[in-house]
């Protein structure tokens, strides 16, 4: 029997072992008509099972499997094993495609080069879809488009991936990769199907998530996470392609349906676009399920900080909008030398309350997809380590001894060499070229388990306890270098009005301030207003031990533009001030925003440069003022109806105590 199915709805060899012509037949001639099935099977086959075999899937899968295979026609189907003899033949195939160029300079490293339309994620593409408007978002005032996520009917829905994914993949391979976010087996953990017509997609999931043969083993005939993706460029090509990036810009969308648990996401294969695990799966219907299963799925680093005097370890979970320093958060070398950091995970956590009232986090990814520019052996040597072998590098720039670099690296890079854009600028020079060499949101994609500071429980199914929350975003005027909140309900208001300036990691081209609640705002995957109810709800429940909360900001910036702060090691210094503070240290005094460090209780000791403390923790009423206008003005418009009272008390008193105590 062949194991390859029929592009068809029926599968004409069951329809005859279940026929009653087959079960009526005597033996001998059952077995002619089941040869004949299989052949009949072959002549109408459209694709070819060319890795794998669909009869080793579970039947769920396999349904999803064919059921898309008859809409999207690729040529063939190759099912994951996860395998490294698989991997090679990607790559491989990769190469020839010119999609992959090899970095010689080091151990399997590969460089890939998009089409420079394809470059990040896609915020104004991506939708969510739920037969109620209200449940994804909230209804802003006065005629305003929401900025907290776009919401789309599921009828159009229906008709927007019907203009799309039928027979997008004609000509290519479609992959089969099982998945499981988290690790394989956890209970916290979750398992999705991701198909793909991208093999750089493949590749790189294989970094990102588990992937592979004993996903399926785990899954069995439970149900799972369904994630269709294509680059939607079927072959022939009718019109040339950039870099061999395959990719569709104008017909680009990234859909959520969270109550069928569905992705579908077609025509980028950059980043959280196309790895659907990351984004997609993890937090916005992730979130929908934390919501339903009473956890939570957030935009967050998890840190582990052990004090080497007195052999005391604190977790540390923070939100950080993208590009806004979690991965050098999660991998710092801190500069009190007292102190070890350990990394959980730098994009993703998800956490619950376990039967001791601890809240426990695991990050459910496997690898790290981390940005570039700015990544040096002085800012992050840990992540220079990490990905100097088994890693895809993507739009960063190449040298001419085959290695890679970026705005950051000028000063560790071997001045005898020549630089290739990204763009494919030979001899690239600072001095002489207006664009940069790498492009601000390049990336390396590498396997987390190389990191040589993994924390010795980040795979712990339990998940570690964390006890402390850190929010924090780009905002170089008015807020202070670390603040504490009051308590949960004030945490959770300081989470709400997070704002942060744009960076490079989505479609945003100018420098402005945003508001970016919980640094979720691209990744809510339902109802702001239900989700700060959910995050208050933590807050009420009984016996459990609730972190503290905290604000910082490192990138707050003197009049002539410097950075205050210097960051990155020297972030230590206020992680240090939190576990303190954890510890219950007396080293806090209130101001009108949140606890801020008493005189001297920061650790300040052997600073190579002297920092303007009063300036950095200036709070100046005017800026506060403007932000209070700023937050309601947002609350009003945006959240609307669904902001829960007690966040709105908590905007009233702030502003009083602004009036009252700057
Ligand atoms: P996503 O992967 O997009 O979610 O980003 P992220 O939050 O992990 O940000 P990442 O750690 O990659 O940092 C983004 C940029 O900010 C890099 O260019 C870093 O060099 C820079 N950066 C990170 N931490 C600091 C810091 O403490 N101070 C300063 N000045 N820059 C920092
Ligand atoms: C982010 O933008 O927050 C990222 C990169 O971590 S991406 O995977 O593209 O979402
Ligand atoms: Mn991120």
């Amino acid at each position: 029997m062949p194991e390859t199915r029929l592009d068809g709805n029926q599968r004409p060899e069951e329809d005859y072992l279940s026929s009653k012509l087959l079960q009526n037949s005597p033996p001998r001639q059952r077995s002619i008509l089941i040869e004949a099935a299989s052949v009949f099977a072959e002549s109408r086959r459209s694709y070819r099972v060319i890795h794998g075999s669909l009869t080793q899937l579970p039947n769920k899968v396999r349904n999803y499997v064919e059921e898309n295979a008859r809409l999207c026609k690729p040529d063939t189907i190759h099912i994951c094993d996860g395998s490294e003899r698989e991997n090679e033949m990607l790559t491989y195939v990769l190469r020839k495609d010119g999609m992959l160029k090899k970095l010689h300079k080091y151990e399997n490293c590969w460089l890939a080069r998009t089409d420079p339309a394809d470059v990040a994620r896609v915020e104004r593409l991506t939708y969510i879809s739920t037969p109620l408007k209200r449940d994804t978002v909230p209804t802003p005032k006065y005629g305003a488009k929401s900025q907290l996520g776009n919401w789309m009917d599921p009828e159009d829905m229906d008709n927007e991936l019907n203009m799309r994914f039928p027979d997008c993949m004609k000509g290519r391979t479609m992959f089969v990769i099982p998945f499981s976010m988290g690790p394989v087996g956890s209970p916290l953990s979750k398992i999705g199907i991701q198909l793909t017509d991208s093999a750089y997609v493949v590749a790189s999931m294989r970094i990102m998530t588990r992937m592979g043969d004993q996903v399926l083993e785990a899954l069995g005939d439970s149900n799972f996470i369904k994630c269709l993706h294509s680059v939607g460029r079927p072959l022939p090509l009718t019109a040339p392609l950039h870099n061999n990036w395959p990719c569709n810009p104008k017909m680009t969308i990234i859909a959520h349906l969270p109550h069928k648990n569905e992705i579908h996401s077609f025509g980028s294969g950059y980043g959280g676009n196309s790895l659907l695990g990351k984004k997609c799966l993890a937090l916005r219907l992730g979130s929908n399920l934390g919501r339903e299963e009473g956890w939570l799925a957030e935009h967050m680093l998890i840190l582990g900080l052990e004090n080497l005097d007195t052999g005391k370890k604190r977790y540390i979970a923070a939100a950080f909008p993208s590009a806004c320093g979690k991965t050098n958060l999660a991998m710092m070398t801190p500069s009190l030398s007292n102190y070890k950091v350990t990394c959980v995970g730098d994009d993703i956590a998800w956490m619950r309350f376990d039967e001791n009232g601890v809240l426990r986090a695991i990050n459910p990814e496997a690898g790290f997809f981390g940005v570039a520019p700015g990544t040096s052996m002085k800012t992050n040597p840990i992540a220079m380590k990490t990905c100097l072998k088994n890693t895809v590098f993507t739009n960063v720039a190449e040298t001419s001894d085959g290695g890679v670099f970026w705005e950051g690296l000028e000063s560790e890079v071997d001045p005898n060499v020549r630089i290739r854009s990204w763009l494919g600028d030979e001899d690239w020079k600072k001095d002489n070229s207006d664009r940069p060499a790498a492009h601000p949101n390049s990336r390396f994609c590498t396997p987390a388990a190389q990191c040589p500071i993994m924390d010795p429980l980040w795979e712990d199914p339990k998940g570690v306890p964390i006890d402390a929350i850190v929010f924090g975003g780009r905002r170089p005027q008015g807020v202070p270098l670390v603040y504490e909140s009051f308590n949960w309900q004030h945490g959770v208001f300081i989470g709400a009005s997070m704002r942060s300036e744009s960076t490079a990691a989505a479609e945003h081209k100018a420098k402005m301030i945003m508001h970016d609640p919980f640094a979720m705002r691209p990744f809510f995957g339902y109802n702001f207003g239900d989700y700060l109810k959910h995050w208050l709800s933590m807050g009420e429940k009984e016996n459990v031990h609730l972190p503290k909360i905290f604000h910082v900001n490192w990138f707050r910036k003197s009049a002539d533009n410097k950075f205050i702060w210097p960051g990155f090691g020297e972030n230590a210094r206020v992680l240090d001030w939190i576990v303190r503070r954890c510890d219950g240290e007396d080293i806090a005094k209130h101001t009108a925003i949140g606890l801020v460090p008493k005189q001297d209780t920061l650790n300040l000791a052997g600073m190579e440069e002297a920092v303007d403390m009063e300036e950095l923790f200036s709070l100046p009423k005017e800026f506060w003022q403007n932000e209070v206008n700023a937050i309601y003005k947002y609350f009003d418009e945006q959240v609307n109806e669904d902001l829960p009272n007690d966040i709105m008390h908590e905007l009233h008193n702030l502003e009083e105590r602004i009036q009252a105590e700057l």
